[in-house]
């Protein structure tokens, strides 16, 4: 036992009559038990070792065929009124919720060994940070949760004696049965049940079930925001570093960003970019009245295709130790790693994702993928060469700025500020992305995404914009500018006409300038744009014109992104019913007027 903790030692306990495992093992986090874990999944077939001259320490993972993606259709909000779940999240009563599941647990382990996890969100002695425990049969759970989160004896001494504090995750992969595969959340309990999967995001309870769908519970109660934010520092020549968070919805290149590599121009005179988080920020005002963030996070858990050295150099290089590869596909002749966009070349002597042996080159050339689409590294944030210097700070950092963003190919202009903090609540709420050709389903299709936050708010949606609203005032002129960004303006041709990628921070600066009140602005309907000529263009091949046309705002299209049937702003707020904030309908009113 690792802890005196009675809290957890009767929860544990209670798990274990339910689950009836034929062992108990506490995870204390040193380095032989890690590694004897290491060794015994490789003995059993769980996991495999990777080229350990290339990729020293990496590990790979193969999920079941049917257990690839997080399953939103199959993940609950239990509160006690189906309201406090709201419209966005599937609901049933806690009791009702209980009475399915403790059935599927009952004897789950039996003949398996039960792992008692805890972890910290958050570095070790910040106050910012929360403690979870998480029992799983599942030793990949394990080796994830050590590279994504604190996990061991230090996260019982975070949690101290007499705290009940921490958040109860149950996990077991059962027959991983998708059709009795269930993520729940209790958030009025502090726990979560995970059955049926193995994959990632189900199952790393610490992640978005804890880190996000609970802890943004948490944060309105207590007076602090969970977001699905990225966090970056810029430091300019001068040695100063401001930061920002970003929140995009899942597939916009948030990891990308918060790696980004600085253009020639800037990266010349001395600026430089630091990662303090890829996907989660806690966020609390600080004794000086600012935002203050951390990121709850250790590691990075990333979408494998596409990650290159042109698109993100810095992730690469993050994974290329102590990292484990899931459904990725295997070059069999070196034993190392392959996917969709790595490089040009395919292995010819290739393992696929689901375990067949190809010919890569003829197997993509009729139509097939070697690695999964939503294939994953999970890489230790220590690893990364651009890691923030307070990656560890049990401060966190101060932020001058939020960013809301996403895939729009017309309506949202390349960057744009919102009037006040409480027109930025509304920029975020009404955010939203179209869907993309790598997706199964119609492309363009809108789907809203409030903040980024549709599939991993635990709470009425209505109400945590209103939460937004409180923090906004308690904030008062100490708050971060909010702006909106979007890199995925098309040309007729359907071509991009912005580079991205690293030149991305050309629009990070101007939004830095604003917040230090360094440069101008022209109001619009939708809010303060840039003068074209204030985005830096120096070195691409670009013109001011083409600045102008990715600023123009096409008041038509607005008005139909508000007013279209189904997936217009009205319709998605009208689901909200009362608990839409006065607010949100006044500004509503407020960006039709200005359009009119
Ligand atoms: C993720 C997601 O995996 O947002 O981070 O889907
Ligand atoms: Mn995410």
């Amino acid at each position: 036992m690792l802890t005196n903790n009675k809290n957890v030692l009767a929860w544990v306990d209670e798990m274990v009559a339910l689950c009836k495992p034929a062992k108990v093992v506490w995870i204390d986090g040193s380095d032989e038990q890690l590694q004897a874990l290491r060794e015994e999944a490789v003995s059993t077939g769980e996991m495999m070792w990777l080229n350990q001259e290339k990729l020293p320490g990496c590990m790979y993972h193969r999920t079941a065929v049917n257990d690839v993606a997080r399953v939103e259709d199959r993940t609950f909000i239990c509160s006690t009124k189906k309201e406090d779940a709201g419209p966005t999240n599937n609901w049933k009563s806690p009791q009702e919720m209980h009475g399915l599941l403790t059935p599927m647990y009952y004897g789950v382990m039996e003949g398996k060994t039960m792992y008692v996890i805890p972890y910290s969100m958050g570095p070790i002695g910040s106050k910012m940070s929360k403690v979870g425990v998480e029992v799983t049969d599942s030793i990949y759970v394990v080796l994830n949760m050590d590279i994504m989160t604190r996990v061991g004896k230090r996260a019982f001494e975070q949690l101290g004696d007499e705290s009940n504090d921490f958040v109860r995750g149950l996990h077991a992969k059962a027959d991983l049965d998708d059709k009795k595969r269930y993520i729940v959340h209790f958030p009025e309990e502090n726990s979560i049940c995970s059955i049926n999967s193995g994959y990632g995001g189900n199952v790393l309870l610490g992640k978005k079930c804890f880190a996000l769908r609970i802890a943004s519970y948490q944060g309105k109660n207590e007076g602090w925001m969970a977001e699905h934010m990225l966090i970056l520092g810029i430091e300019n020549p001068q040695g100063e570093t401001k930061y920002v968070c970003a929140a995009f919805p899942s597939a916009c290149g948030k990891t990308n960003l918060a790696m980004l590599i600085p253009p020639e121009v800037y990266a010349k005179q001395g600026y430089k970019v630091w990662t303090v988080g890829d996907d989660i920020a806690w966020l609390r005002q600080g004794d000086d009245g600012r935002l203050w963030a951390i990121n709850p996070e250790n590691g990075f858990f990333g979408v494998a295709p596409g990650t290159n050295l042109k698109s993100n150099p810095n992730a690469l290089h993050t994974t290329e130790k102590g990292t484990i590869f899931t459904n990725v596909a295997l070059n069999n002749d070196t034993n190392t790693v392959w996917w969709e966009g790595l490089d040009k070349n395919p292995p010819v002597n290739a393992t696929e994702w689901k375990g067949a042996k190809v010919n890569g080159p003829e197997y993509i050339a009729a139509g097939n993928k070697l690695a999964h689409p939503n294939s994953r590294f999970t890489a230790p944030a220590k690893n990364c060469p651009c890691v923030s210097p307070e990656f560890d700070n049990p401060q966190g950092v101060p932020i001058s700025a939020i960013i809301f963003g996403g895939r729009r190919a017309k309506t949202a202009p390349l960057v744009y500020q919102s009037f006040d903090w409480k027109h930025g609540t509304f920029v975020g709420s009404i955010m939203a992305s179209e869907t993309t050709a790598a997706a199964a389903g119609a492309v363009g299709v809108v789907r809203r995404d409030p903040m980024a936050m549709l599939p991993f708010c635990g709470y009425n949606m209505g109400d945590y914009w209103q939460h937004w609203l409180d923090m906004g005032e308690k904030l008062g002129d100490k708050a971060p500018k909010i702006f909106n960004v979007n890199w995925f303006r098309t040309d007729d041709e359907g071509h991009f006409i912005w580079p991205g990628f690293g030149d991305n921070m050309r629009v990070l600066m101007w939004i830095l300038d604003r917040c230090e009140g360094k440069a101008d602005a022209v109001e619009t309907p939708i809010g303060y744009e840039p003068k074209p000529e204030d985005i830096n263009i120096e070195g691409l091949d670009i013109t001011v014109d083409t600045i102008k046309d990715l600023l123009s705002v096409d008041k038509e299209s607005w008005m139909d992104d508000i007013t279209h049937e189904g997936t217009g702003i009205e319709a998605f707020y009208a689901k909200f019913g009362d608990k839409l904030p006065c607010e949100m309908r006044k500004q509503l009113d407020a960006l039709k007027a200005r359009l009119a």
